[in-house]
């Protein structure tokens, strides 16, 4: 059964230009030309486990995969994989950086739905935790689905008309396969180790072209810049009042970060400095220095004020990470008083 890839697989008559969607995503990745020529399927009818999926090399300002977006089957007209069907995508980190995904590491991965099937429209798969690289990182994304039948299920662009680099395609799309057998039911892909399907990943020029042509998976990717921590300290200017010498009070400081990277808070740098000895900051709900602020989360830190002489008190605070210097600070102030307090 599906003794080769060759023998495996069947290509499909050129679409009408006149059926083209086109994405409605803003694809930082992609390789295809928005309009498929071919959908490609395992033959004879059978359950399958199918893998395809592109390599791509991380670029400056594009570093955090957030999802992967795909178009399934072939013609409109085609028997194509049905809506509905479950998939996984994942991204995978070329570990090794040979720009071959044999057993490379699975990164980030999204579930859904085939949607769209038969139509040049892709649709999106959010990560469940988006995934950063470093620029010039060599990664791979695509998808594993199970299905029964022979239809049509991947959708290949195989003639470029216009200038996505790379075109023409030069063996960026790959296919692994496993299928059931007399003697053993299906079993699924092994994302981390796509070099023991059953159809080991191959290039598409070689899986499905016999070395005689390639073509680009229609796969593309939504990227942005690293994320990056944005505190916000409440109050920023805290009034301690005017103090009993020999007493104290206290005043509770919100550390928000509504970024999307951590806050590392490695110390607070008092002016003037050291500080005052009548103020003294408390950990909290923070902890002590250094700590950590979770994007959309925030923690608690308190001061007190005990005055040891009269008159005005003040220290400005600058808390110090991996922000911008001046971006979280916050002042206390206070009087210590000698009128309230009994002395005499
Ligand atoms: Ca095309
Ligand atoms: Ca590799």
């Amino acid at each position: 059964m599906c003794a080769t890839a060759t023998r495996s697989t069947r290509l499909l008559t050129p679409l009408l230009l006149a059926l083209c969607g086109s994405a409605g995503a803003i694809d930082e990745y992609r390789l295809d030309d928005g309009v498929k020529e071919s959908g490609i399927g395992l033959q004879p009818a059978n359950d399958y486990s199918l893998a395809w999926l592109n390599r791509f090399v991380i670029q400056p300002g594009h570093e955090t995969i957030h999802a992967v977006n795909l178009a399934f089957g072939g013609s409109l007209a085609g028997t194509n994989i049905p809506n509905g069907t479950p998939l996984t995508v994942y991204v995978w980190y070329d570990a090794n950086q040979d720009g071959v995904p044999d057993h490379d590491p699975v990164i980030a991965w999204g579930t859904g739905v085939v949607a769209n099937t038969g139509g040049n429209t892709l649709t999106s798969y959010a990560l469940t935790q988006p995934a950063t690289f470093l620029p010039g990182d060599i990664i791979f994304a695509g998808v594993v689905i199970t299905y029964s039948g022979n239809p049509q299920v991947a959708s290949i662009d195989t003639d470029g008309t216009d200038d996505i680099n790379p075109y023409p395609p030069a063996d960026h799309s790959f296919i692994a396969s496993n299928w059931a057998t007399t003697s053993a039911p299906l079993s699924p892909i092994d994302p981390a180790h796509l070099a023991w399907a059953q159809l080991p990943v191959n290039s598409v020029r070689n899986a499905l072209y016999g070395g005689n042509g390639d073509g680009n998976w229609m796969i593309r990717l939504n990227a942005s810049t690293p994320g990056a921590p944005l505190p916000v300290v409440t109050p920023t200017a805290i009034d301690m009042g005017n103090i009993d010498m020999g007493t104290s009070s206290v005043a509770t400081i919100n550390l928000a970060n509504v970024g999307t990277a951590t806050w590392q808070v490695l110390l607070y740098v008092p002016t003037p400095n050291p500080m005052p000895g009548a103020f003294q900051l408390l950990p909290g709900t923070c902890g002590l220095p250094p700590f950590q602020v979770a994007p959309g989360t925030s923690c608690d830190i308190e001061a007190t004020f005990a005055p040891v002489r009269h008159g005005d008190h003040m220290v400005s605070v600058e808390i110090a990470g991996n922000t911008p210097p001046g971006t979280a600070m916050f002042t206390l102030k206070g009087i210590g008083s000698i009128f309230a307090s009994g002395f005499e």
